[in-house]
């Protein structure tokens, strides 16, 4: 048994995710957490939400509320629609806890403490007609990088590039819309990246076995241009963790906050705490201190290329530059972006479908089967409707759904609810072992690789293997000159049925809950020995007919979906 750490890059509290966010990060985060609970491995799996910097400011100000009462009503919203995906958190935290107030006060004081904070007088964004500096997204303008003109002063959407508000091209205020901006003095504090280039740099290249997405944006904020750059990790803010060396105050930082790109991803640690301080576990030092046991852990991290810099390089800059024993990432897991119908999913111009409105339609597994199976991993992937009532239609209505009720239905027909009793095992189903038995080992490596889409394929692939054997066993016509060697056909197949609820949980957990619960069982331990686990329900054992699995997206529906999220949200 090996403890597994794993977290989700942790979302914004803006409002509500779309389905390409939650498959950019969440959702392979828990398909990997179940798969490895399954397995047997001790997994502590964490997300938050991420509730500092201009993201909140912004939505809270539209939302005309207080800041802390928007995050407050926000995280209750996204942690039940978190549970609405049966995303397996065994905490979801908060980045405003007051663990991870302290917490990111105290990296602060260690780095100050190490001569990695420099004090430096910036040029600011100030508004006159907001009278109020502008950081990061209070600023939009033109990317100087790709042209973008909807350019955020902290990142640009369409390239990923790190900005500075003063980089961008026709800068506007984004609270206001004013032009009427100057660049004014302010101090704020600067971690020295650059400081630790060389330490990051082999610390990256030795991680071989990283996705080449993950190590090509790292090496390329190594190395492009004048290499790595040191960065501001203050703010002129109102809302956020404010600024202390520990517990010291710092003198001529007064009101003022730490930037959320320096929070954040503190709260993976913090949270962690949150989660022994909610009762839920007695240790976090064990998951986090290499001085505590953690040098055990393995630690994954998911997130969208995007996150990938403050991953790579801002983060591992903060944990090594405090000079004690945290632990560091083990393998980072990050992902392209999913388009929608020929444009980008979009939470600040509402385009697409949002967690919200999917679980409206059609319930978790049918998406999390489509999310996970065309997952943007080598490159950016396209939801459409077509595409996804096909999936849907095919995979999961035709080949696994069908299978489960053929064959529970016909042995209720022929014999009773009952697993028939009679007949053995024959050529045709020790062939079927051996085939599965491979096909487990490539769906297992494909999971321990953590390739999402292969996965999927993999576990596509044995359903389709039971659907073969069904048909060229045809107990339906064996019945007919050999009862007992149709019930030995039914006995598999009512095996396939508890095997498949096992193997498919990390993906359709509900629909796996079902499988388990017509076939009366819950005997859930994961394969071994393929001719074991398909002898599991014995002759006499009781099962029961379920509902339809899955039920088919007819045209007229996906014809409804696609007008009605054809435009954008309000
Ligand atoms: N909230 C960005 C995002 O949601 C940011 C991730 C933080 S991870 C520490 O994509
Ligand atoms: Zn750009």
């Amino acid at each position: 048994m090996t403890r597994h750490l794993i977290t989700s890059a942790i979302p914004y509290i803006n409002g509500i995710k779309h389905l390409g966010n939650l498959v950019g990060s969440q959702l392979p985060a828990d398909l990997y957490a179940r798969y490895l609970r399954a397995r047997g491995n001790e997994v502590l799996f964490l997300c938050a939400t991420d509730e500092h910097g201009t993201p909140a400011e912004l939505a809270a100000a539209k939302a005309a509320k207080p800041v802390a009462e928007y995050c407050a009503e926000m995280w209750a919203v996204q942690a039940e629609l978190a549970d609405g995906f049966r995303l397996s958190f065994d905490h979801y935290g908060r980045s405003s806890s007051t663990q991870n107030q302290k917490l990111t006060q105290h990296f602060a004081g260690q780095l100050a403490g190490n001569g990695l904070i420099l004090e430096v007088v910036e040029r600011q964004v100030y508004s006159n007609a907001d009278g109020r500096f502008l950081p990061d997204r209070y600023v939009e303008g033109t990317c100087p990088n790709c042209g973008y003109d909807r350019a955020r002063g902290d990142q640009c959407e369409n390239c990923t590039k790190q900005l500075d508000p003063t980089d961008l091209i026709d800068p506007r205020s984004a609270i206001s819309g004013s032009t009427d901006l100057e660049v004014r003095d302010t101090k704020h504090l600067h971690l020295r990246q650059s400081a630790m280039k060389d330490q990051l740099d082999a610390w990256i290249s030795s991680k071989t076995d990283w996705p080449v997405l993950t190590t090509s944006i790292a090496k390329k904020w190594l190395h492009d241009g004048d290499g790595l750059q040191d960065r501001g990790i203050t703010r002129d803010l109102d809302w956020g963790v404010p600024v202390k060396k520990g517990e010291e105050d710092w003198p001529g930082m007064e009101g003022k906050v730490f930037y959320v790109w320096f929070d954040a991803p503190i709260e993976y640690i913090a949270c962690a705490q949150e989660w022994v301080d909610a009762g839920k576990g007695d240790d976090w030092e064990r998951w986090w201190r290499t001085d505590k046991g953690a040098e055990d852990v393995t630690y994954t991290q998911f997130m969208g290329k995007d996150n990938v810099p403050f991953h790579t390089l801002s983060f591992p800059s903060t944990i090594l530059g405090s000079g004690e024993p945290w632990k560091l990432v083990d393998y980072i897991k990050s992902f392209n972006y999913l388009n929608y119908d020929g444009g980008q999913f979009s939470t600040s111009q509402g385009r697409g479908v949002f967690m919200d409105q999917a679980l409206e339609i059609l319930p978790a597994d049918y998406w999390r089967w489509w999310l996970l199976s065309h997952a943007p991993e080598s490159s950016d992937s396209e939801f459409t409707w077509e595409n996804f009532q096909q999936s849907v239609n095919k995979d999961l209505a035709d080949v696994l759904g069908n299978f489960v009720s053929r064959i529970t239905k016909f042995c209720r027909s022929k014999f009773d609810e009952a697993v028939p009793d009679g007949g053995n095992y024959g050529e045709a189903e020790q062939a079927l072992i051996a085939d599965m038995q491979e096909k487990l080992q490539a769906y297992q490596a494909h999971m321990d690789a953590i390739e999402v889409r292969k996965a999927a394929a993999a576990l596509r692939a044995l359903w389709v293997a039971g659907n073969e054997y069904l048909q060229s066993a045809a107990p339906w016509s064996t019945f007919k000159e050999d009862p007992d060697q149709a019930a030995a056909q039914v006995r598999m197949g009512l095996n396939l049925i508890r095997l498949y609820a096992v193997l498919s949980a990390p993906f359709i957990p509900d629909a796996s809950a079902r499988m388990l619960e017509a076939m009366q069982c819950d005997d859930t331990t994961w394969p071994a020995d393929m001719g074991e686990a398909l002898s599991v329900l014995e002759p006499g054992h009781a099962f029961s007919v379920p509902d339809v699995l899955f039920a088919k997206i007819s045209d007229d529906q996906r014809e409804d979906w696609q007008t009605r999220f054809a435009g954008t949200r309000k």
